[in-house]
């Protein structure tokens, strides 16, 4: 068990790290054009080599972790993707043209998204 907890530390943070960072820095300057900044995440979203370069469509359900208006951000602990072989994991999806403002920390949900490598922009998000 001991291993097996370490090995799955290991993937989320691979899965996670580096891409959320770049999200991050994309929202303060990107958030107008949704569009565009789609693009240029593709374009920055090297490191995810493993994944495919189209963006692609799958759901999931979670658990809110945070809402940003402001931003227009959910942060959603989700459970495994297996359309995108995600683990569970804690990650930022863009809430694209998504009223998030109905949401908060703690709702459970399910969640419809389209991905390019880990960059998330929600297309339905329902609370159970
Ligand atoms: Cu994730």
């Amino acid at each position: 068990m001991k291993t097996f907890a370490t090995l799955s530390v290991v993937v989320l943070l691979a899965a996670c790290s580096a891409p959320q960072g770049e999200a991050t820095k994309f929202e303060a300057t990107a958030a107008p054009q949704p569009q565009t900044a789609t693009t240029e995440a593709a374009a920055s979203a090297a490191p995810m080599a493993d994944m495919p370069a189209g963006a692609t469509m799958a759901s999931a359900s979670g658990k809110v972790e945070a809402v940003d208006t402001t931003a227009g951000t959910v942060t959603i602990a989700h459970g495994p993707v297996e359309a995108l072989k995600w683990p569970a994991m804690t990650m930022t999806f863009k809430a694209g043209d998504i009223d998030i403002s109905g949401l908060k920390s703690g709702d459970q949900v399910d969640f419809e998204f389209t991905s390019t490598g880990m960059d998330g922009t929600l297309t339905k998000i329902t609370r159970e």
